[in-house]
């Protein structure tokens, strides 16, 4: 199975998250992407390609545009109005409750603590010198990705970095800027005309997705993810969101509770499948996490690497073709070996793992 990777994502090096007030090491770290990439590398059967530059057109075809101005400017305000904090992280929000019965508020030029509430979601995404720069990179290989399938790969693995699926149309967060796998659902539906199916199955429901495509009967979003009750994004990820207007019944979430086993997970993978058997067009664009792994540092699934090579096999085997992005995943040691199960059972060979030993030459840490 083809590749699209590239090395520009080790600029979104940070290093902390602030989690209810509180900094923290940073989870969605460099080491995750490079860890997958060294397996992959390893197993032979995956060869690397970088992706090609699809400007800023097929973003803000999903995004609003001053959320992409917003972006591409933070770190450089932050740094012109003299603040030396290593990234920009949001001071105040522009919350629902500020302006509850008067006109929602415009972006206004100001300073950047402000400038970055209106956007953000959350505190636990920070911008660094290079995040923008990576995460246009993380969309530029989700749409080569695309590219490689709409000209006649069967499946392609985006090893996207950083993550997309809780980017709204306005809003970064959830260690996610721009939404990669929105961006290539919207492009591939323009391209072909076809309708879209994306199945998410990060730990995390992606709310970012949802959002997106609330409104729309051509393209089908369904999420396997902790309950929202429990777990972020904690507003959205419910199972009555179905959708409204020409998109209603286009939205399928299931939450699951904390420890799902993999006789639950795989039960729940039927049904999204079921669903997406169900609408007309050829591809799907899986949205794939790993923090729904065992030792996830921040999830409580209790999934084992065999268990990806089966949902690999079974969301292969309803026939279409496959734009593979990475989400989340957040168990270091073990991602190359997720991600490898994953996509060998994508691709119908064997699960053939490799022992952990394997994995970790070269000074893993573990
Ligand atoms: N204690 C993705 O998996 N909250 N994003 C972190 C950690 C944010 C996850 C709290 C989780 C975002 C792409
Ligand atoms: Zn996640």
């Amino acid at each position: 199975m083809r590749v699209v990777y590239t090395p520009a994502h080790l600029g979104h090096d940070i290093t902390h998250e602030t989690v209810m007030g509180v900094q923290i090491p940073a989870n969605e770290v460099a080491e995750r992407a490079e860890r997958i990439r060294s397996v992959l590398e390893a197993d032979g059967g995956f060869p690397f390609e970088l992706p090609a530059d699809h400007g800023e057109a097929p973003i803000l075809a999903v995004h609003e545009p001053g959320l992409l101005r917003f972006l591409a400017e933070a770190y450089a305000q932050m740094r012109a109005e003299g603040v030396m904090r290593p990234a920009v992280i949001a001071e105040a929000f522009n919350v629902r409750a500020l302006t509850e019965g008067m006109p929602a508020p415009a972006e206004r030029p100001g300073a950047i603590s402000g400038r970055t509430g209106f956007w953000a979601l959350d505190t636990s995404t920070p911008i660094v010198a290079g995040s923008y720069t990576a995460a246009r990179a993380a969309v530029d290989v989700a749409l080569s990705a695309a590219d490689l399938v709409l000209s006649g790969e069967r499946a392609v693995y985006g090893l996207c970095r950083p993550p997309g699926h809780h980017a709204a149309r306005s809003m970064y967060g959830g260690y996610c800027f721009f939404n990669n796998a929105a961006i290539a659902a919207e492009s591939i539906v323009r391209e072909t005309g076809e309708s879209v199916a994306i199945l998410d199955v990060d730990y995390h429901h992606g709310n970012g997705t949802e959002q997106i495509f609330w409104r729309r009967g051509d393209v089908l979003y369904a999420s396997i993810h902790a309950d929202p009750a429990r777990q972020y994004p904690y507003y959205l990820g419910w199972a009555d969101e179905t959708g409204e207007g020409s998109g209603a019944g286009a939205n399928l979430n299931i939450p699951m509770p904390a420890g799902t086993t993999t006789e639950q997970y795989l039960a729940a993978v039927d049904r999204a499948l079921d669903a997406i058997s169900a609408t007309t067009g050829s591809v799907i664009v899986v949205s794939l996490g790993f923090d729904t792994y065992g030792h996830d540092p921040i999830g409580d699934f209790a999934l084992t690497t065999d268990v990806y090579h089966e949902v690999g096999r079974r969301v292969a085997a309803l026939g279409r073709r496959l734009v593979i992005l990475q989400e989340g995943g957040y168990h270091r040691p073990s991602l190359g070996a997720n991600a490898r199960a994953w996509l060998r059972g994508a691709e119908g060979r064997s699960y053939d793992p490799v022992p952990a030993a394997g994995f970790t030459a070269g000074g893993a840490t573990g």
